[in-house]
């Protein structure tokens, strides 16, 4: 029998999980929760919803964190990402403070605090007070003033307790699903809005940054991003020109002026040649040039492979990028069939060395990995879940991760999403994703195999294999 291998990472290794409030804390009468864009549509299109499960309805983490944080504790956390809700926080975004909104925030903080675990704090993930969201949402650049005060509030209110912040949680996926697709409010196809909404979110981003510096200059902030590498179907030139281009959109369009504060010529070149270029002013671009993230969080679950379009797009054709590109569909790639996401592990490494070779080295964090499971009653054993798949999916990417940072990768630590089964947009409970089962009728939660292997590998900062 071969001998069994250590995977050891460095030392200071955090080991954690991310949540976000909106899939998190659900909504209690008399909370002062405002309508945020999915409690809106959830009122306006149940039957979108798997199950039609609404956001209401999230993993009760609003009455049951002090329960939540123990549970962190059991299984090894020794770094927590979550969010706070903008419409919770702040009145249609732009009001009055909600006092039993800081009561909350602030005792979930100082809780995690209290157990030695890293807190991160996330101002945004996907989602917008409706309120803004009536007035043109990221389309109308009064946005990007709301959230900076919002920013800045937040700052002020918990920056005694927080000292480590996100900005925006995937902040292409918004626009990918809501300007170029059917997925997000408000769900339309218009490539010139896409480019205004990713091009403010970027400023406000910025923005974000400049003010957490100057209120704090101790502290740090960063944006989180989906970094997807994307593969080409062959190394011809018209494959390996549509993978570039790929990136471009997707990953470029937010990674460059958030780490480097500049965008790629070649996308602006894109997004001129297409008459989409959002009007920028010099102020803001020196915004952007000058405050760039201290680090970066990066999700991935999958890559995207693509190859040259096959046929010319019509001239009927609304503008996406699959203008320049079209899917590949690669015979045999290994698949998590409950979400339809190819597996591949070693889309870490290339993240983990592109980072390295093009970004600086820049310091990062992997802030979301993990895998969807429909229907795991079926795996339970003596009353736990044993969800050996979600172990070797971990293991099996932490060995690539290994592997970057032996080859000089900066990243400080990795968080699983989720710690605790949670609502996950239209896909509302469909696919469970935690260390810890959510039993949904009465709320029960109970730690699943992976949550107390979970707790030997942060204890042994790593594991054989
Ligand atoms: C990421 C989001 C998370 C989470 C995760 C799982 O993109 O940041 O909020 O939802 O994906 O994806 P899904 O819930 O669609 O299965």
């Amino acid at each position: 029998m071969s001998e069994k291998k250590v995977y050891r990472f460095p030392e200071g290794f955090l080991w954690g999980s991310s949540t976000s409030g909106p899939q998190s804390e659900g909504i209690v009468a008399g909370d002062g929760k405002t309508r945020s864009n999915w409690d809106a549509w959830y009122q306006q299109e149940p039957e979108r919803f798997f199950d039609q499960v609404g956001p209401e309805q999230t993993s009760t983490f609003y009455q049951h964190y002090q329960e939540d944080i123990q549970l962190l504790k059991e299984t090894g956390h020794t770094v927590f990402r979550t969010s706070i809700q903008w419409s919770r926080l702040m009145v249609d975004g732009v009001g009055q403070v909600n006092e039993k909104a800081v009561a909350f925030y602030r005792q979930v903080f100082q809780g995690i605090v209290a157990q030695g675990i890293k807190l991160i704090v996330n101002l945004y993930h996907f989602d917008l007070p409706y309120a803004l969201q009536e007035k043109g949402g990221w389309e109308n650049k009064e946005t990007v003033y709301a959230y900076e005060r919002y920013a800045r509030t937040c700052f002020d209110l918990f920056g005694d307790i927080v000292d480590t912040w996100i900005t925006f949680n995937e902040p292409i996926v918004p626009v990918e699903c809501g300007y170029l697709g059917d997925y997000h409010l408000p769900g339309v196809i218009d490539a010139k809005a896409a480019a205004l909404v990713a091009y403010h979110t970027q400023l406000a981003s910025s923005l974000a940054v400049k003010v957490c510096h100057e209120l704090h200059p101790e502290h740090r902030i960063c944006i989180v991003l989906n970094l997807t590498p994307a593969y080409p179907r062959s190394d011809s030139k018209e494959d390996q020109d549509a993978a570039r281009i790929a990136e471009l959109f997707q990953m470029k369009s937010f990674l460059d002026p958030s780490v480097l504060g500049s965008y790629p010529t070649e996308l602006v070149d894109i997004l001129k040649r297409h008459a989409i270029l959002p009007p920028a002013t010099e102020e803001e671009l020196r915004i952007i040039k000058e405050n760039t993230v201290d680090f970066l969080g990066v999700n991935y679950y999958q890559p995207i492979r693509v190859q040259a379009r096959s046929k010319q797009p019509s001239p009927d054709e609304p503008l996406t990028p699959h203008y320049y590109f079209e899917p590949y569909d690669m015979p045999g790639k290994k698949i998590n069939p409950h979400r339809g996401w190819e597996i591949y592990e070693k889309g870490i490494y290339d993240i983990g060395i592109n980072l390295k070779e093009q970004y600086g080295n820049i310091e990062w964090l992997v802030t979301e990995n993990g895998m969807g499971v429909e229907g795991e009653d079926k795996f339970r054993k003596q009353g736990v879940i044993q969800d050996d798949y979600r172990i070797a999916f971990i293991e099996d990417h932490l060995i690539e991760l290994h592997k970057a940072i032996e080859e000089g990768a900066n990243c400080k630590g990795y968080l699983l999403w989720t710690f605790i089964d949670c609502w996950s947009w239209l896909n509302a409970y469909k696919n469970r994703y935690g260390l810890i089962e959510l039993n949904l009728e009465t709320q029960e939660r109970i730690i699943k195999k992976s949550g107390h292997w979970f707790k030997k590998l942060s204890e042994n900062n790593g594991f054989e294999r």
